[in-house]
């Protein structure tokens, strides 16, 4: 039996007691205490120093997320600033191509503008397309006095949505109409006479069916146009009901407020302008389908706003008549087009044999434009910018009428 004095054994002791010694090893306390001691002091620096260490690099992490996001928010402000620096740069083709000319087809500088020009970190695209070369749906409705310009001078939708809501004051209208003089292309005064002829006729007709605003020969082209793309001709009624002013839908497929109430949501007709494209998803028997097919040949303009033949898609000019051409006919009638565009809508309609168009609508057909839409991107390192813009141009200056930023059509 061992005595107590004999030499402790770690295993004969409570182990704190031990572990207060130091575990006693043949080698005596002394010696045996100071690397236990070390040891916990070891260990707990090295921990002190492991949460250093992932705080540090937590931190270091957060520093460089916020130097990529500032350095990418610059590129992007740097972007958006060339895109706005292009739009200065198509306003500017746009009003030297005014003082060359008066006709517009896609041979000139406007429509070809460079790929892709360098900048400083990056490339900056611009294209400029017309927009008179599509069906305008708000020709569907006669044109007030003024309306064209009313819209042309608007700096907004917003503005543009106003003034429609406002045509029925005549007084505005004249303030308008005097306005609408300066703006008015020498293309638009060539069509002004007809242009005159074709309302009243067109009021004349309409008057008697009792659709003041409608314009029956405008349907027509669309209704022809439908049939070109494979889509039901009756569709136009319901958009040229969407527009007109009156809540009496046109016979025998209109659509009017009592159509869209019924409806989940239900919504009332606009009874003014398209401000967008868009819109037609709304109007009563446009599906999805329909408006894939149909978006990119129309375009909502002011009303009155003419068809460049020089510009237009080969769909759109074959259903400006009952006896059009075929649309391959005409793609191949394009292509053999005059180096510097039609002159004249007269020499295009021979050119084409296109002698059934209705005055109305040749009174809305030109050889220039006056609206373009500029698509510019610019990537600046990681920074990207789009811009649209919607550009009018008269006789004497280019203005922005709409911008936007980001991804569109
Ligand atoms: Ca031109
Ligand atoms: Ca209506």
């Amino acid at each position: 039996m061992k005595s107590p004095a004999c030499c402790p054994c770690p295993a004969d002791i409570p182990w704190t007691r031990w572990l207060q010694r130091g575990g006693a090893t043949a080698q005596g306390d002394s010696v045996g205490r100071a690397p236990s001691q070390a040891g916990v002091a070891l260990v707990t620096v090295l921990l002190i120093v492991f949460l250093a260490s992932i705080a540090a690099v937590n931190l270091a992490a957060l520093q460089q997320l916020a130097i990529r996001r500032s350095t990418v928010l610059q590129h992007q402000q740097q972007a958006r600033l060339y895109t706005l620096g292009a739009e200065q740069w198509a306003m500017i083709i746009l009003a030297r191509d005014r003082q060359q000319n008066e006709t517009d087809h896609p041979g000139e500088q406007w429509a070809s503008l460079p790929p892709a020009l360098p900048i400083e970190g990056g490339t900056l695209t611009a294209r400029l397309t017309d927009l008179q070369g599509c069906f305008n749906l708000n020709n569907l409705r006669r044109a007030l006095p003024g309306e064209q310009s009313s819209s042309a001078s608007s700096e907004s939708t917003e503005e543009k949505k106003n003034e429609n809501e406002n045509e029925s004051d005549q007084e505005k209208d004249k303030d308008q109409a005097q306005d609408s003089a300066a703006a008015k292309t020498d293309a638009e005064s060539k069509s002004q006479s007809p242009s005159k002829t074709a309302e009243s006729k067109s009021s004349q007709s309409t008057e008697n069916s009792g659709k003041v605003e409608a314009e029956p020969a405008q349907i027509k082209v669309l209704q022809r146009l439908l049939e070109s793309l494979e889509l039901k001709p009756v569709l136009a009624q319901a958009i040229a009901d969407w527009i007109d002013p009156d809540p009496d839908p046109q016979f025998p497929d209109g659509a009017e407020d009592s159509d869209y109430m019924v409806l989940n949501p239900a919504y009332l007709a606009a009874n003014r302008p398209f401000l967008s494209v868009s819109e037609l998803r709304l109007v009563k028997g446009v599906d999805r389908e329909a408006y894939d097919k149909l978006a990119p040949v129309v375009c909502a303009l002011p009303p009155g706003a003419p068809l460049n033949v020089n510009t237009a898609q080969a769909p759109v000019l074959a259903a400006l008549g009952e006896d059009g051409p075929k649309p391959a006919d005409l793609e191949r009638l394009l292509e053999e087009r005059p180096e510097e565009g039609y002159k004249n809508v007269d020499d295009f309609l021979n050119a084409a044999k296109l002698t059934t168009v209705e005055a109305p609508v040749k009174a809305l057909l030109g050889v220039g434009s006056q609206y373009f839409l500029l698509r510019a991107e610019a990537r600046v390192g990681d920074g990207r910018a789009m811009l649209y813009s919607m550009l009018y141009r008269d006789q004497n200056s280019v203005r922005v009428l709409r911008r936007s930023f980001g991804n569109q059509d």
